[in-house]
């Protein structure tokens, strides 16, 4: 039997993050936990691209293009969309997530899902650092750990 498991050493690594300004309040906490934890596994502040696009919708297309270039080793999207502040939370939601889970499958880098969908702000600041974790720094470890395990296959 071979297992495989990604290791987590971002040194030589180039990443982009796509993230959200629309609740920015929360999507800022995301970015904050990425980069942190990227830092912290070894990538270094030049090897990241940090694309700002209006809301969570608008996501997939800025990934996508960046996947296609293929200038970076793996891509992490943060964003943030809260039932109790939009009437289109369902159209928004299924947009973004079967728009990242295409590029996740079809495109040249692996992609990670970090845009949380919730019942209210108190749940989305509850994983932007609070009492659940932060999503964005899940985002980081699990795309190095992506990446390596790509490698290995
Ligand atoms: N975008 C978000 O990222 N989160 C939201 O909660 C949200 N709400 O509430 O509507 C939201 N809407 C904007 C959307 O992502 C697009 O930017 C907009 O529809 C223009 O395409």
């Amino acid at each position: 039997m071979t297992e495989y498991l990604g290791s987590l050493n971002g040194s030589k690594l180039k990443t982009a993050i796509v993230v959200a300004r629309f609740n920015d309040l929360v999507t800022k906490r995301l970015l904050d936990g990425a980069l942190q934890t990227l830092a912290q596994n070894g990538v270094s502040k030049e090897a990241i691209d940090v694309y700002w696009v209006p809301g969570a919708f608008e996501i997939p297309r800025v990934a996508q293009k960046i996947s296609q270039k293929g200038n970076v080793d793996g891509i992490i999207t943060l964003g943030v969309v809260v039932r109790g502040e939009t009437s289109h939370y369902e159209s928004v939601c299924s947009g973004v997530t079967s728009g990242i889970t295409q590029i996740a499958l079809e495109g040249k880098v692996p992609v990670m899902f970090g845009v949380l969908m919730t019942e209210n702000m108190e749940q989305a600041l509850n994983r932007a650092g609070g009492k659940a974790g932060n999503k964005g720094s899940e985002c980081a470890t699990g795309l190095l750990e992506m990446i390596d395990m790509e490698q290995k296959i």
